[in-house]
């Protein structure tokens, strides 16, 4: 089990506001009911790389899955720093999370291969276990590492992200906005997607999600849903989403887009194309397809303006991840030279890099087709409870 010193489990802020956040939210029982266990690294959007404050946790690993070390997926990371301490009060299981100067490549890697285990669950907090499916042991490679974001003073914003797509855009938008965050990894490889605590916050078990110990009134908010994460980041920090009614109209189109259309479009042409265990002609040419004509509606769109909708925006932050996996969907862009042009653009930007490189360690080693690993993702019905 992972150790975590006093002063950061005791006393962190982000175990605070989870905890907070279960008192003082509407619908606490539903809401707002972090792990309090999870990973402890807070990033900054400055110094990429460099740990403000020192490590407060010694990851543990158990790898709990074979398929551990078969594929990479994104790049792995290791851990800068590690530092042993002493047990917390609440914190069970720490997995930390790292990245690397490089993000991934435009086109290249995969967003979620399978990773070995996550942080074990730990309801002692609030009080109870997590279901018995879950997952029961992590491999906590990194050592968590505090750092905070231009200025900041607000306690961090717990994310709960996994590296994927969806996960890439709270990343992104986090590190644009220079807002201080810790990451909590959500292993969905192994199931922690279903842990009663993460279902507290993200309800439809999918990440990522957000606890944000500081939301409306000051009080602790949870939000799921990448859309309404990148709304509400949004409106909190009044950057990359206009506040003029028709230049906001505008981007809420395109994002709705990203969210009903590009982004479960791809998806689907991942699933097909390659992780299902049959190729299934049909259904590879109708995401295929729908992926090509949701470039070239992209593509017309960026043909005479810069960004997706007025300028740069939450719109174009949650289009990145998904359009930066274009080969995996089986598109080219020389077909669609602006959405090329807006891509490298996109990449180019820093904290972009940053959001893209956030790894998780013990997602470093993955295959998306391990066995283990799709009975986890794939084939997923309504659940009693
Ligand atoms: N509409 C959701 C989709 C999120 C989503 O599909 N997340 C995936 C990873 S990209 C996930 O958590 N999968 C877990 C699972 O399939 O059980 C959002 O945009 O937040």
């Amino acid at each position: 089990m992972a150790r975590t010193p006093k002063r950061t489990a005791g006393k962190d802020p982000a175990s605070r506001s989870s905890a907070a956040a279960r008192k003082a939210t509407p619908g606490a029982s539903r809401r707002a009911k972090a792990p309090a266990e999870a990973a402890t690294l807070t990033k900054s959007a400055k110094a990429a790389s460099k740990p403000v404050s020192k490590p407060v946790s010694k990851p543990v690993s158990k790898p709990a899955s074979k398929a551990v070390g078969k594929r990479s997926a994104e790049a792995s990371t290791k851990p800068a720093t590690r530092a042993s301490s002493k047990a917390p009060t609440r914190t069970a299981s720490r997995t930390a999370v790292s990245r690397t100067a490089a993000a991934p490549k435009p086109g290249r890697g995969t967003e979620a291969a399978a990773p070995a285990r996550s942080p074990k669950a730990s309801a002692r907090a609030a009080g109870r276990r997590a279901a018995s499916s879950a997952p029961k042991a992590g491999k906590a490679v990194a050592a968590p590492k505090v750092v905070r974001g231009r200025g900041a003073t607000q306690p961090p914003i717990e994310l709960f992200y996994w590296p994927t797509p969806n996960g890439w855009k709270i990343s992104i938008m986090l590190e644009e906005c220079r807002l201080p965050y810790v990451v909590r990894p959500v292993n969905i490889t192994t199931g922690d997607q279903f842990k009663p605590e993460f279902l507290a916050i993200s309800p439809n078990n999918r990440m990522p999600a957000i606890v944000d110990p500081r939301g409306p009134s000051g009080k602790p908010v949870s939000v799921f849903e990448s859309g309404a994460i990148l709304m509400y980041l949004g409106r909190k920090t009044g950057k990359l989403y206009p506040s003029q009614e028709r230049a906001r109209i505008e981007v809420e189109e395109w994002l709705m887009w990203q969210m009903g259309g590009l982004g479960p479009m791809a998806g689907q042409a991942h699933h097909f194309r390659g992780y299902a265990p049959e190729k299934i002609p049909y259904a590879i040419d109708r995401y295929t397809n729908e992926c090509n004509r949701l470039y070239g509606v992209m593509n017309k769109r960026l043909a005479d303006r810069e960004f997706l909708a007025g300028k740069y925006s939450i719109a174009d932050i949650a289009c990145i991840g998904w359009a930066s996996r274009y080969e995996r969907q089986g598109q080219d862009l020389k077909d669609f030279p602006h959405v090329k042009r807006w891509l490298d653009a996109m990449m180019a930007r820093p904290a972009v890099a940053r959001g893209l490189a956030l790894k998780v360690d013990e997602s470093a080693a993955i295959d998306m087709r391990d066995p283990a690993a799709q009975s986890v993702l794939f084939g997923q019905r309504a659940r009693a409870g």
